[in-house]
């Protein structure tokens, strides 16, 4: 008997927690907990399960996605600055079965150099890029149709 869907991970990366208090014209006006609220209003009409975190730490992120391997579960993720830099979150990314999303509220490829290399775009399914934080809402909607729960896409 197949078990019930594992929920989706909505991971966020360094800095995100900041969302909404600095920086606004990059990133909008929108906190982390209304992109939160954004994200569970999209899940329940998809009817897809919702788990979204936010760490400013490296390793707590690759344990996180870890967790998702262990129990099949798509990732959405903003990883930040890391992004640019974290091989090690690409390697973990790259054992994730389910759908990948790469999400980033910013264009970094209209930015600064160092923002146009990302890793996690080696590894994720699709990405959806400079589309403010309506983008978590279009990598949710990713996911809802490339997931149906065996190997990515
Ligand atoms: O555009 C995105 O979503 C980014 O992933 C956001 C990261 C940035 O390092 C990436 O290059 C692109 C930054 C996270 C948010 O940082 C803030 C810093 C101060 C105030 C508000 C947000």
């Amino acid at each position: 008997m197949p078990g019930s869907a594992p929920p989706v991970f909505v991971l966020n990366g360094p800095n995100l927690n900041l969302l909404g208090r600095r920086d606004r014209t990059i990133y909008g006006t929108a906190t982390l907990a209304d992109v939160e609220q954004l994200c569970r209003d999209e899940a329940a009409r998809l009817g897809l399960g919702l788990d979204f975190r936010q760490s400013n730490h490296e390793g707590v992120l690759i344990d996180w996605i870890h967790e998702a391997i262990g129990i099949g579960a798509p990732v959405v993720g903003n990883f930040g600055a890391y992004t640019h830099t974290s091989i090690a979150i690409m390697d973990a990314l790259a054992n994730v079965e389910a759908p990948v999303i790469e999400v980033h509220i910013s264009d970094i490829h209209a930015r600064e150099e160092f923002r146009h290399t990302s890793y996690v775009s080696l590894v994720a399914t699709e990405a959806v890029i400079g589309k403010g934080v309506e983008g978590y809402v279009l990598a949710l909607q990713r996911v809802d149709r490339l997931w149906d729960q065996g190997p990515r896409g």
